[in-house]
């Protein structure tokens, strides 16, 4: 009796648009799916700094390095707020990375493609990062206060990734020839895994429904996907780049692009760790932890004298 008014007044505190927060009671699936989801999303933003991490020795300019650095040390920032946010809900970060580092955590698939060439700079920010805020923003609104606060941030961030992403597509698209191919190289390439970043079809996604209900997720996965595809189709015209479906084309009457079929069986295999750069991934995160280590002693053993009155 008392556990069905406690869902009920819970349900009711989400439909009023009231944000739950760490204190709060919660059902258990609740905490379950948002650990999942938060986790899942810090996971993707501590690997997606792998495959730019790659391009900052080779920028071709002294600004496109600092830009491209300052990026990367945004998602750091964005893996730490999020993970900050999952310990509210009662789980210890050396567990969730013990997760990742052991591949039992998933992280987003599209960090496990590889990254060839400049121009994927420039398709990673642009399209990546568009997908990425497209799904994030409603993210802001999500009914978990702590999520949804880190949430305003990211997203404000994401939006400077995209841009200098788009500006990077610009400025190739209007080059040389070479530099023309190897833009639409990149989106040829990065535009398919952009469209699966937003998950299964609804008809698919065993998560949705609930998540709908709970207001952690206020739109579902192909709702997301079509508004990104209607955002950037105008976009890749703009610069001369030519999307790569051939059944891309308006629908005057839904005021939407149809667009071709999604190859979910390549989506499940790079989710399941067998994509082009799933193990390469996993073992530079799990180098980056341990070259770490140090760090993480020496603020442990600080912490300790500071105790102990050692240190003012
Ligand atoms: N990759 O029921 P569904 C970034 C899994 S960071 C891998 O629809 P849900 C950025 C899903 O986890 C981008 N797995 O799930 C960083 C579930 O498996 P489990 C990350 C995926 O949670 C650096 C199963 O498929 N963004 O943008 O309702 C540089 C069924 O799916 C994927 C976030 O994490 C995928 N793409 O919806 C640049 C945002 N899609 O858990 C950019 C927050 C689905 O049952 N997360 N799966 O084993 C979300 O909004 C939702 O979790 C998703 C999936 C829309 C991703």
């Amino acid at each position: 009796m008392l556990r069905i008014d406690l869902e009920g007044h819970f349900q009711e505190k989400i439909d009023r648009e009231e944000r739950i927060e760490a204190k709060d009671w919660m059902p258990e699936a609740y905490r379950k799916t948002l650990i999942r989801q938060i986790s899942q999303h810090a996971h993707s933003e501590i690997v997606g700094m792998l495959p730019e991490g790659n391009w900052i020795s080779r920028a071709p300019s002294l600004k496109r390095k600092a830009i491209l650095l300052a990026k990367i040390q945004d998602e750091a920032g964005h893996g730490l707020y999020l993970y900050s946010a999952c310990e509210t809900l009662g789980i210890d970060r050396d567990e969730l990375l013990n997760e990742l580092h052991t591949g039992k955590a998933k992280y987003s698939s599209i960090f496990n493609y590889p990254a060839l060439t400049w121009a994927d700079m420039g398709a990673i920010g642009w399209l990546v990062d568009g997908a990425a805020i497209m799904n994030q923003i409603p993210l802001c609104r999500t009914s978990y206060g702590p999520y949804s606060r880190a949430m305003i941030r990211i997203c404000k961030e994401e939006s400077f990734h995209q841009r200098q992403g788009y500006e990077i597509m610009l400025t190739l698209s209007r080059g040389s020839t070479v530099q023309k191919n190897m833009a639409q190289d990149a989106l040829n390439r990065w535009w398919w895994p952009s469209i699966m970043m937003f998950g299964p079809n609804d008809s698919d996604s065993t998560h949705s429904a609930q998540s709908i209900k709970w207001k952690i997720k206020r739109f579902s996965n192909d709702e997301l996907r079509q508004r990104f595809i209607d955002m950037t189709v105008p976009q890749a015209e703009l610069i001369g780049l030519k999307i790569p479906d051939p059944d891309l084309k308006w629908n005057e009457e839904r005021k939407s692009y149809d667009f071709g079929k999604i190859n979910w069986d390549e989506f499940w295999n790079v989710v399941k760790g067998n994509g082009p750069c799933n193990k390469q991934r996993l073992r530079d995160r799990v180098k980056a932890h341990e070259d770490g280590a140090w760090v993480r002693d020496a603020a442990v053993a600080y912490a300790e004298k500071k105790r102990s009155g050692r240190v003012n």
